[in-house]
């Protein structure tokens, strides 16, 4: 009988800066930067863990608008089409919405976290996704490395 956990993963490179891509034009972003912009902490219930956890970092909606992605109404629609891809230094990948990460347009909060519980994220690698919506963890990636916009044309 192994001795790991259920949820027990191999670890993985450590993530330490976040390529942003929008409109194909990539931005890549420290955690010092990241650090240095404002704030947002979020309290999710981890439901592997059991325990309240609260990260603090960017939103992403914020991170999207400073780096390219137009908010006026001309690209309301285009925005309502886009997704981005989310991926971390195993290859792990998952997908949201735009509109679910634009604070505007959806009530929940997605953060490009750097810290949990005023601690750095230690296994879990300098950056980790967080969304305070979601029920389960699946999409909460750690050693995030890469999110890209993409248009579901
Ligand atoms: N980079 C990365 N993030 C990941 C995963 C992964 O395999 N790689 N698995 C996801 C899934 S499916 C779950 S359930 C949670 C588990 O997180 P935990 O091990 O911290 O409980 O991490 C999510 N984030
Ligand atoms: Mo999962």
């Amino acid at each position: 009988m192994s001795a790991m956990t259920e949820h027990a993963h191999p670890p993985a490179p450590q993530s330490t800066t976040l390529t942003l891509t929008v409109d194909g034009k990539a931005t890549v972003l420290t955690v010092a930067e990241l650090s240095a912009m404002p704030q947002k902490a979020v309290t999710v219930h981890n439901e592997h863990t059991k325990i309240d956890e609260t990260y603090s970092g960017v939103l992403l909606g914020d991170l999207l608008e400073k780096y390219g992605l137009p908010a006026d109404q001309a690209h309301h629609r285009t925005a309502l089409r886009s997704y981005i891809v989310a991926e971390g230094t195993d290859k792990y990948w998952v997908v949201y919405s735009v509109a679910e990460v634009e604070a505007s347009a959806h009530n929940a909060d997605v953060i490009v976290a750097t810290s949990m519980d005023g601690k750095p994220l230690g296994a879990d690698g300098q950056l980790k996704l967080i969304d305070s919506a979601d029920k389960k963890p699946h999409r909460w990636v750690r050693n995030l490395t890469a999110i890209t916009v993409k248009s579901a044309d």
